[in-house]
């Protein structure tokens, strides 16, 4: 297992659609534990695979994030939202791409949601609360789509602005 980098916003990367699986291989297995070591690490409740610079339909989540909490790393390859609830909710997103930034973005409070496992198989599942909140982040991410994206134009230009000086501080401290 290994650590991998975290794209920071802008990055063209975070902007472009990715690729399907096409086969669960050894190399997609291994790319599931690189992203859940990097996602435990940040410390982070999900991480999809164009954040680390990877263009696979790939994202893994753990949203058991309270102490004592019993872990449940989830990798979902190829996911589609099959169903959205009516219903909305309000949710104050972070993203490790983003970091530090957090804002009030509305989603369907349900989702459904079919992927392709590491065993090969096709699974659904119905979330609700973070959980949904987090898998429809990360999809999004799997979209080209940032969190901000969501947000009034004005308020993305200046969480943009602060990333380039973040880039550009981290770039002098090397
Ligand atoms: O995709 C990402 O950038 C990860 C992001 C996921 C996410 C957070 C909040 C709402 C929707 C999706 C994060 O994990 S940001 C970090 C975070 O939220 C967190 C970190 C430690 C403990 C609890 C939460
Ligand atoms: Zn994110």
């Amino acid at each position: 297992m290994a650590l991998r980098s975290i794209l920071i916003h802008p990055d063209p990367r975070l902007k472009k659609p990715a690729d399907p699986v096409t086969e669960v291989t050894d190399d997609i297995r291994r790319l599931a534990d690189d992203m859940l070591e990097t996602m435990y690490d940040a410390p982070g409740i999900g991480l999809a695979a164009p954040q680390i610079a990877v263009m696979s339909r790939v994202l893994v989540m753990d949203c058991m994030k309270d102490e004592g909490d019993t872990p449940r790393p989830m990798v979902l390859l190829n996911p589609t939202v099959t169903w959205s609830s009516e219903e909305t909710g309000v949710y104050e997103e972070g993203c490790l791409s983003i970091p530090e930034q957090y804002a009030e973005v509305t989603r369907p409070s349900e989702v459904e949601v079919a992927w392709l496992g590491l065993d090969g198989q096709m699974h659904s599942e119905k979330f609700d609360g973070l959980w949904s909140t987090c898998v429809q982040h990360e999809i999004d991410h799997l979209n080209g789509k940032l969190f901000i994206d969501y947000l009034k134009p004005l308020k993305r230009q200046m969480i943009t602005r602060k990333m380039q000086k973040l880039k550009r501080e981290r770039a002098r401290a090397g």
